[in-house]
Order: structure tokens, then C-alpha cells, then sequence
């Protein structure tokens, strides 16, 4: 990389979604070790921090600024690139100096974060609530146990009743419920899921709604899409094929599939919408946990599945807003905005001026919309 290149980054390395970002990049360790940092500051709830990182792991991510390499003893100069203040060049530089970074080493020997960290990977617990937790005075995930009252792997419905209106209309009690089911649950729901589970979940969920609706056909978005080996979760992005008509037939789906899923005992838990007290977007979604009988000689597992139900002028709006990255994504929405006076959300892309709608009808067509040129979805890992 040479002065001109960097020049020439400097531009797309603004906006993530100007440029291609593979799963793995050549500065993994020292992504893996600011992320760290990143995490550190996650879970202190110093989000413009944590955003400064997220930026600066996704510039140090950039396929072809390789930063150590035996092979490549001259470094790229990296102060032409955004993002890279002083402090995290002074980390970067320490990296490649020692292979570590002393802020992130004092993070992870830091009982604090320890305990924090392991409190956000609960279901239900976002950073707030688990300072709220740790100021209780509870430092691991037995004393939530007990704290809670749940006995793990315990999670029929008697002891985990599902929430009912009057829950879901009261965010703190049903917030109290997503932690419970994220507890009792937690061995199940830490456990990754393969590809193939992932289509199979998609398959299982169509065939059922087939049944109440046919001509509906679905995109399993998120980070299975963007071609992650294991996901966390599984996302479902839902619509009906008939252009004219797809819209009212979409409508309501969603109640009615999470009811018919919870029927056939396909869907353990259902919270519908109430995890989340902000959301990105109106589209009618279900954050649901699922019933998975993948592997017969298996005892069933509980996967984490979202469903998402977009009408077709805006579905593939929907999509790419659920394929992500975060970081992409983020993007896509700052660059909508800052550079063509536009509004991107997974529920649909206006112009600022006049509020035209704008309604792609392929994948292609949204990055047209939006004046991008077309990002494969396995190179959106920014
Ligand atoms: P996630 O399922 O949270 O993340 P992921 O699929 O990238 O990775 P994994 O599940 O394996 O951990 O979110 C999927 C995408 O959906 C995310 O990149 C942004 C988008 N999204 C929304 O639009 N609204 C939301 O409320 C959430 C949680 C995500
Ligand atoms: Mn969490
Ligand atoms: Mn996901
Ligand atoms: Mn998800």
C-alpha cells in the first residue's frame, strides 16, 4: 500500500459499505485484541467509545492493508486512514511491537469484566442490566441462577410459563421473563449452529406456513447469510410472491405463525417484541426461541430464531438490512443520509426531500437505489 492507495482508501474506508469485507482479514489477532477494548467499553455502556473501536477494527479489517507480515516487513502507513486516532495508532503500534496490547490485557484480568462479559451472553441481558446485576453484588452466571430462581435446563412450561399479554404489555416484567428463559436456557442458546441446522430450521418454519398462508417464500438473512460457518441465531426474512397482492396477505402472518409454531410445539417461547425496547425498524418481527429436532439421535435443542415479515415492495429492503453487519449496516444508513439525502431502514428507503418511497424489487436494485455499487453478501462482514 502506497501513498496514492491509502489516499484511495481513506475515501471508501469511510463508509464500510463502499468497500468488500470478508468473514476472516489478515490482521486477526490484532483485531481480536482491540475487539477486547471495544468489548471493555460495551459493557460500561461508553458507546461512542465502543463505536470508535468498532470503526477502528473494521479499518484495521480491510483485506489489503495486511499489517505484519513477515513476508511484508514495510508497513503501510495507516495516519491517512479515518478512524485511527492517536491513541488506537499507539495501540496498533504496540501490537506489532509485542504481539499484545497492555489496555486489553488488564481488561481481560479484570474480575469487573469478566463478570460483565459473561452477563451480556445471556439472552435478555444487555449491558445495563447486567451493571444493574453486578451492583447487586452477583458475579457469576450460578449466582444469576439463583438470584433468578431457575434451574438450568429446566425449561418446560411450568416453571417457564409463556408470556401473556398482561407480561408483554409491562417491559419490566417481561424483561425479568427473557432473562429467565435466557438463564434456564443458556447451555442450549450459547451452543452455535451449524449451516445446515439453519436451513433446516428455514424448511421446517415455510412448511408450517405453508399451511396458513401459501405462496410466501422467505431469505435466511443475518450472519448465516454472510456466510458464517456458525451463527448465533437464525434470521428469517418472510414475504408472499405476489407483487400486488403480498402486501395484505403478509399482514398479521406473523401472530398467527408464532401461534400455529407454538401449536405444533415447534416454538418453546415466544416474546414477541418485547426484548427489545427500541427497534430499528416497523417491520412485524418475532424474536422467538425454537424447538430444533435437527439430529434424531440429539435431544432437541433450543435455537434462537428471528422472523421478520416484510411486504414485497420492501423485502429485499428488509434483507439486506437484516444481513448486516452492524457496521455495514450503520453504513449503509449514514451514507443514505449524509450522501443522497435519503433514509435507509430494514423497513424501507424514502428520500428526505419529498419522502418518495422507494420500492427495489432485487437485491441489486437497493444498492442502485442508494447509488452503490452492488456488495456480494458474504463480503458485508465489516
Ligand atoms: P444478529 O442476528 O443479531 O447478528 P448476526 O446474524 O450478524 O450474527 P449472529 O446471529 O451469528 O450472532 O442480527 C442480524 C442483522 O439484523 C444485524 O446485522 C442487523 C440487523 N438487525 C436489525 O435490523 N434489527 C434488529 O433489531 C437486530 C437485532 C438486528
Ligand atoms: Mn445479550
Ligand atoms: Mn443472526
Ligand atoms: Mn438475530
Amino acid at each position: 500500500v502506497d501513498a496514492t492507495e491509502v489516499e484511495l482508501l481513506s475515501h471508501t474506508a469511510k463508509y464500510s459499505c463502499l468497500r468488500p469485507s470478508p468473514l476472516v482479514c489478515p490482521n486477526q489477532s490484532l483485531v481480536k485484541e482491540i475487539d477486547v477494548i471495544r468489548q471493555g467499553r460495551n459493557v460500561e455502556g461508553e458507546e461512542r467509545s465502543m463505536l470508535s473501536y468498532s470503526r477502528a477494527i473494521s479499518v484495521c479489517s480491510i483485506y489489503f492493508i495486511v499489517l505484519y507480515n513477515t513476508l511484508n516487513p514495510s508497513r503501510p502507513d495507516l495516519h491517512g486512514l479515518p478512524f485511527l486516532g492517536v491513541k488506537i495508532l499507539s495501540m496498533i503500534e504496540e501490537f506489532l511491537k509485542t504481539g499484545q496490547i497492555t489496555e486489553a490485557q488488564r481488561m481481560l484480568a479484570d474480575p469487573r469484566f469478566q463478570s460483565l462479559s459473561a452477563f451480556i451472553t445471556i439472552h435478555g441481558i444487555g449491558p445495563h442490566t447486567a451493571r444493574r446485576l453486578y451492583d447487586l453484588g452477583l458475579r457469576t452466571l450460578e449466582e444469576l441462577e439463583r438470584y433468578y430462581e431457575v434451574k438450568p435446563g429446566v425449561s418446560d412450561e411450568e416453571t417457564m410459563p409463556l408470556l401473556d399479554a398482561e407480561a408483554s404489555a409491562n417491559i419490566e416484567a417481561a424483561g425479568e421473563q427473557s432473562i429467565k428463559i435466557g438463564l434456564a436456557l443458556r447451555h442450549d442458546l450459547g451452543q452455535t449452529i451449524p449451516r445446515e441446522e439453519v436451513e433446516e430450521i428455514n424448511g421446517t418454519i415455510m412448511r408450517e406456513l405453508g399451511h396458513i398462508q401459501k405462496g410466501c417464500k422467505s431469505v435466511i438473512a443475518g450472519g448465516y447469510r454472510r456466510g458464517k460457518p456458525q451463527s448465533n441465531d437464525v434470521d428469517i426474512v418472510i414475504t408472499h410472491t405476489d407483487w400486488n397482492l403480498g402486501s395484505q396477505k403478509v399482514k398479521g402472518l406473523c401472530r398467527k405463525l408464532v401461534q400455529r409454531l407454538h401449536e405444533q410445539d415447534l416454538s418453546g417461547f415466544h416474546e414477541h417484541n418485547v426484548l427489545r425496547t427500541h427497534h430499528w425498524d416497523s417491520l412485524e418481527k418475532a424474536l422467538t426461541v425454537f424447538v430444533s429436532r435437527h439430529n434424531s439421535s440429539r435431544q432437541n435443542v433450543y435455537r434462537r430464531v428471528d422472523l421478520i415479515f416484510a411486504a414485497p415492495e420492501v423485502f429485499w429492503t428488509a434483507v439486506v438490512g437484516w444481513t448486516g453487519s452492524t457496521m455495514f449496516e450503520r453504513d449503509l444508513r449514514l451514507w443514505a443520509k449524509q450522501q443522497k439525502g435519503m433514509k435507509f431502514d430494514s423497513s424501507g428507503i424514502s428520500r428526505r426531500h419529498d419522502s418518495k418511497l422507494y420500492h427495489p424489487r432485487t437485491e441489486r436494485d437497493v444498492f442502485k437505489v442508494l447509488g452503490l455499487v452492488y456488495i456480494h453478501p458474504t463480503l458485508r462482514n465489516a
